[in-house]
């Protein structure tokens, strides 16, 4: 029976093989060798037909018990290099290292901005209101007292759709919507995206405003004053002084911007002798525009002569850029996250 001694002799051979093999591809090669379609104990029993018949039996079952002898020598091996291969990772892991933070998101500063003015406002008995970026001329220009020949409505300022759609360049136009949809009294603050015709160092063609206004009886530049005093204090701290300098607007009058004192250098106009970059030395700061909403206003919108009402709006850019001391009005459209993380 020389076919079944050189079978069983295979059983030691491959066990040796399997003792020097040190990684799985090494396991594998040697099991394609052994058991194989073209391999050792293939070869075997290539034989067989060699045979004469009554010894072929013994010899197929000689082949199949080493077989299963190969088989479970293959297996342990494969689970012996697998486990090592795990305890060699684990050894390299050290479970005591402090983990990676996770990438954390927080909020623009033109959200935050928008959301602590308009929390001020709410607090003060306004209503948030928001309307379509997409604005007809009649609402934006013409119901705020500034007809077609008036200069803001000129190409070289607004961006136009149509001869008569256009992206709107202020809130304004919500004021206008609210007032046709709710009877007096009413107070609204108005935040969100206008467009301008304009893109240099200090303007985007795109930038936030809110706008407020209040309507009711007996409303005078009493309350105006009082309201943004307390806005601008709430913002910039309660040792804030406040001024209001004459201007003019289409859709106020009488009209003032507000300036504040100066939010870096306090007001004296210089930082530790140097010179205050944000006022110029001057101690104050252009912060808003404001108004007594002009009758030729409220006509447009068919309510009654004796209705009386303020009116303001600002950039938010504008302000964030004081609050925080932000010097290039770049920073808010770049999305870059290393400023962006800095307002969490
Ligand atoms: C209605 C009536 C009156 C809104 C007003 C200003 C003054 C103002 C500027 C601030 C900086 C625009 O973003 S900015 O360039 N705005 O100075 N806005 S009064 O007056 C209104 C609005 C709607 C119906």
């Amino acid at each position: 029976m020389d076919l079944i001694t050189t079978l069983e002799g295979l059983v030691p051979e491959l066990e040796k093989g399997l003792d020097r093999a040190s990684s799985l591809e090494e396991l594998e090669n040697l099991r394609v060798d052994f058991l194989g379609r073209k391999g050792r104990i293939a070869q075997i029993m290539a034989q067989l037909p060699q045979l004469a018949p009554q010894d072929r039996p013994a010899v197929g079952q000689a082949a199949n018990r080493v077989k299963e002898s190969c088989n479970a020598l293959f297996d342990a091996r494969k689970a012996a290099l697998e486990a090592g291969r795990e305890a060699a990772a684990l050894a390299r892991f050290d479970a005591s290292l402090p983990g990676r933070a996770p990438w954390r998101g927080s909020l623009h500063p033109t959200t935050l901005i928008t959301e602590e003015i308009c929390g001020i406002f709410k607090g003060l008995g306004f209503d948030v209101a928001s309307g379509p970026e997409v604005e007809i001329d009649r609402y934006n220009f013409e119901a705020l007292n500034m007809p077609p020949e008036h200069p803001a409505r000129d190409m070289q300022d607004t961006l136009y759709i149509t001869d008569t759609v256009l992206l709107r360049t202020h809130t304004s136009p919500v004021q206008v919507r609210t007032m046709l949809a709710r009877k007096p009294p009413l107070a609204v603050v108005v935040p969100g995206k206008v467009y301008r015709r304009d893109s240099d160092l200090t303007h985007t063609p795109m930038f936030h405003q809110i706008e407020g206004l209040l309507v009711g009886q007996d409303i005078s530049m009493a309350h105006l004053r009082g309201t943004l005093t307390a806005f601008v204090r709430a913002v910039f701290g309660g040792a804030t002084r406040v001024r209001f300098r004459p201007s003019f607007f289409p859709f106020t009058e009488p009209s003032a911007e507000v300036d504040i004192s100066c939010c870096i250098c306090g007001g004296e106009g210089h930082v530790n002798g140097e010179p205050c970059r944000v006022c110029k030395t001057t101690g104050w700061v252009e912060i808003l525009g404001c108004g007594m909403v002009d009758p030729a206003v409220f006509a447009a919108v068919g309510y009654p002569d004796e209705v009386t009402g303020f009116a303001f709006g600002l950039g938010v850019e504008r302000v964030a850029m004081l609050k925080y001391g932000i010097g290039d009005l770049r920073m808010f459209f770049e999305n870059d996250v290393r400023f962006l993380g800095q307002f969490n």
